[in-house]
């Protein structure tokens, strides 16, 4: 969509952009599903890169303790955790700038989404940059997404992060598509942007070819020690405003309500729900920050008639080898964790 059309969307008075969002999520979405992602930070803080709104940047002051590679065995209890509580999209971050080929920490994820892919769930991961070889393992190893964001508008990223650029981003979501694995790639409101840098950036995500198969809107949490931690939060009328706008420029794209939700009143998400918001994380923390806790989304999602989302087939993990065990070393591997 183009610059131009999303400036006249975003001009409409909010009832009759938010009507107009609601027929395209009812034309491409059951009108009351939302999809539960469980993430997890497989391999938390001392991250080179200087985005200037993370914890996980070695280059600042934060809380994060820095931690290594987390085991298989841990990742793969709460993975199991997560589908026993209802998730069907499992996503594991790691802070690096990127992998690559031929690395020991590489062939170790490849070993963990091996195994995390017979679950059963959608398997997402967000691992910095790609090369075409790295992505081809990826999607060999059983990803079905990979999340990627560009966060603002071309302009305006060189305000946020030094250590790589918005072509080095654009690359890396090429490599994945080109691979064969759906991307995830989405945005944060709140860094300062204007009205205009948020419209780019969607104008940016809904170009690419094919469309992305869902699209994260973060707010902004602002993290102590960063350069952001003093950044205004974001109204809610505006997250609501980009939230219809994903919805018509990306029609068939889970909309994931994603980073900031414990700042948002219930209201407030009812409304992200209507306006095309049918994704959230589900779980009590981000990757560093806060969540809502579970039974307060559980509560919201059965107040408001939803039913969470089946995972999508056409993503699932591919069927299990019928030469193998179907549970393979379940009790073995809790004993070794
Ligand atoms: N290192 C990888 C990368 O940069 O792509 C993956 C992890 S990174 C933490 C994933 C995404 O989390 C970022 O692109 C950003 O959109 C989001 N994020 C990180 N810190 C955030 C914050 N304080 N508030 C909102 N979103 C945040
Ligand atoms: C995305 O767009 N948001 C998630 C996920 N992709 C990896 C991450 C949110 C991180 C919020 C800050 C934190 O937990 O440190
Ligand atoms: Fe590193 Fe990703 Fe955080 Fe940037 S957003 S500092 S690349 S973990």
């Amino acid at each position: 969509m183009t610059y131009q059309e999303l400036d006249s969307l975003y001009r409409l008075p909010f009832f009759e952009l938010i009507q107009r969002s609601r027929a395209v999520h009812e034309k491409n979405w059951p009108a009351a599903e939302v999809q539960l992602c469980t993430l997890l930070s497989i391999k938390t803080g001392g991250c080179s890169e200087d985005c200037s709104y993370c914890a996980q940047s070695a280059r600042y002051n934060t809380d994060v303790v820095p931690e290594r590679l987390m085991e298989k065995c841990q990742i793969m209890e709460r993975a199991k955790a997560a589908r026993e509580s209802g998730s069907t999209r499992f996503c594991m971050g790691a802070a690096w700038r990127g992998v690559r080929e031929g690395t020991q920490r590489f062939e170790q994820v490849l070993d963990i989404i091996r195994d995390v892919s017979e679950l059963g769930m959608e398997v997402c991961v967000t691992l910095g940059e790609v090369g075409p070889g790295e992505a081809q393992k990826l999607k060999e190893a059983g990803v079905t997404a990979y999340n990627h964001n560009l966060d603002t508008s071309r302009e305006h990223y060189p305000n946020i992060v030094t250590t790589h650029t918005y072509d080095d981003r654009l690359n890396t979501i090429r490599n994945v598509q080109d691979a064969g694995m759906s991307v995830c790639c989405g945005g944060i409101l709140g860094l300062g942007e204007s009205t205009e840098d948020r419209l780019k950036m969607l104008e940016v995500i809904s170009s690419f070819n094919p469309q992305p198969e869902s699209v994260p809107i973060n707010s902004l949490m602002p993290m102590p020690g960063t350069p952001m931690a003093e950044e205004q939060g974001v109204d809610v009328f505006d997250v609501v405003r980009i939230i219809a706008l994903a919805r018509i420029a990306i029609p068939k794209a889970k909309v994931r309500l994603s980073a900031g939700r414990t700042n948002l009143s219930e209201e407030a998400q009812t409304l992200c729900f209507f306006a095309g918001a049918n994704s959230i994380f589900y779980g009590d923390k981000l990757l560093t920050a806060k969540n809502p806790a579970v039974e307060k989304d559980l509560a919201l999602i059965d107040k408001l008639g939803m039913t969470p989302q089946q995972p999508n087939r056409d993503q699932a993990a591919p069927a299990p080898d019928e030469a193998k065990p179907l549970e393979p070393a379940a009790t073995q591997e809790a004993a070794s964790c």
